[in-house]
């Protein structure tokens, strides 16, 4: 059996990057991005010997990272080499719904040897990502995802400044197959698909990177876990929090970030030669406990033996002028998150029909909106553009969910998210049993999805979508 690095080595036209991971640019050559998913066996982290069957765009985990220019027009040629169905979701980009990737709302699934062509404008600059979109508990599980860079039009940190990582856990048998088959009902209930493998990047907990001592760093983290929320101690960090979700922010110093699915979080940071900083984990779940009895480290970073640049300067990020919603005039529409393992919930609409609690168990559907299963016949709303809206969700569950809409970025105007207030973002983590309100401007035409990003709480009910009609 080889190793991932020996695989990479042998097989991978990736370009050999600071960080390990492929990259794409979409102002090179014809400007068009080629992306294939595949079925390949390979082990999930750096140094292991065990092959676990992954699903990958163009063999590699994570997937090549995309980057592009805000204003740029995309274009990827995407091909499904895999036996199922699949798509591909261009996350926290407001994109034209054609090209948003989701099947049953804004495009057919792409079929086992079909080709689909994404073709889009991203209109902001930030740190985003793409994943499967089809039987996403399972196909992001398995590896279908990568990070898409919009960079400022002028570049703020030079390109060899800048880092992406990328966190996952995987739950996976001593053997390297998936434990459970995906067909784990009892955790789709509750907490969804808890990992027992951290990766970052593909390499394992505590994996150290040298940086260029006294220069100014900007760290882009995503996670793109099923179901885990990172809890990570920045605080040894020495850095400012630049951006969530993409979009720039005040900086401002944090000790710890909560990180949920789909969330993203950019950093500035610099290091002295020689310094070594870590990220910890502050949950306390992740691995065991260092020899000097603290917690454990997720990743870190050592300066290099370079002489510092006094004359450097810590790059700030402009920030995106979103129209802000009119909070008097908007459409207050009510959401009701219910069901999950501790449920009282006796009866749903699923697929149209009345169903009860024992059915709705055998179907899986075990999460409701509004007392309704997974996908509606209608919208749960319909305005025209322009029209500002406020999501009142009462999380009525025992477990906390992040809630993701699709086309566009949101401001939370009432309740705890564990984020700042004034920031525009596309995924927000709503606690258990508690209120939260979100409210944007519906500016982007099309059917877009609102759905919980604890991918199985999605599939088994957790979605809905609304319409922004012209
Ligand atoms: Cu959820």
């Amino acid at each position: 059996m080889i190793t991932k690095r020996e695989f990479l080595k042998a097989g991978s036209a990736a370009l050999a990057l600071p960080f390990g991971m492929g990259l794409l640019l979409s102002h090179a050559a014809d400007g068009v991005i080629e992306l294939r998913a595949q079925a390949v066996e390979m082990p999930v982290t750096s140094g292991s010997s065990v092959a676990s069957p992954l699903w990958l765009y163009n063999g590699e985990t994570p997937g090549p990272e995309i980057r592009v220019r805000q204003g740029d027009r995309v274009r990827v040629r995407f091909f499904n080499d895999l036996k199922v169905p699949t798509s591909i979701h261009w996350h926290g980009i407001r994109i034209d719904n054609a090209m948003d990737g989701v099947p049953g709302l804004t495009q057919k699934p792409v079929l086992p040897g079909e080709r689909f062509d994404y073709d889009f404008i991203v209109p902001d600059a930030g740190t985003f990502w793409y994943h499967a979109h089809f039987d996403g508990f399972q196909q992001v599980a398995r590896g279908l995802y990568g990070a898409l860079i919009v960079e400022e039009s002028d570049a703020v940190f030079a390109p060899d400044r800048e880092i992406t990582l990328i966190l996952d856990d995987w739950w996976i048998e001593q053997d390297g197959s998936f434990a459970d088959g995906f067909e784990d009902y009892l955790q789709g209930k509750q907490g969804g698909r808890i990992g027992n493998v951290i990766t970052i990047n593909g390499e394992s907990l505590d994996s150290s990177r040298t940086v260029k001592a006294g220069a100014w760093h900007r760290l882009r983290l995503i996670n793109a876990a099923n179901a885990r929320i990172f809890h990570l101690d920045v605080s040894q960090l020495a850095g400012r929090l630049l951006a969530l979700d993409g979009f720039a922010i005040e900086p401002r110093e944090i000790d710890e970030l909560v990180l949920a699915p789909a969330q993203r979080a950019d950093f500035s940071f610099r290091l002295e030669a020689g310094q070594r900083t870590s990220v910890l984990d502050a949950s306390g779940t992740l691995g065991k406990p260092n020899d000097n009895g603290g917690s454990t480290t997720v990743f870190c970073f050592e300066g290099d033996a370079a002489g510092t640049n006094p004359n450097n300067v810590e790059p700030t990020l402009r920030k995106a002028i979103l129209p802000d919603p009119n909070l008097d005039k908007a459409l207050r529409v009510p959401l009701l998150m219910q069901g999950g393992s501790l449920s009282s919930v006796q009866k749903a609409v699923y697929a149209g029909a009345i169903r009860t609690r024992e059915q709705l168990n055998e179907e899986q559907q075990v999460w409701t909106f509004n007392g309704i299963a997974n996908l509606p016949k209608e919208p749960l709303f319909s305005v025209p553009v322009g029209t500002s809206v406020i999501i009142e969700m009462q999380n009525k569950t025992g477990w906390q969910h992040p809630m993701h809409v699709h086309g566009h970025h949101f401001k939370v105007i009432k309740g705890n998210s564990s984020r700042p207030s004034d920031v525009w973002q596309d995924t927000v983590l709503v606690g258990r049993m508690s209120d939260l309100q979100i409210a944007f401007v519906a500016d982007n035409p099309g059917k877009w999805l609102l759905h919980c990003h604890l991918l199985q709480h999605a599939v088994s009910g957790m979605r809905t979508w609304f319409e922004v009609t012209t």
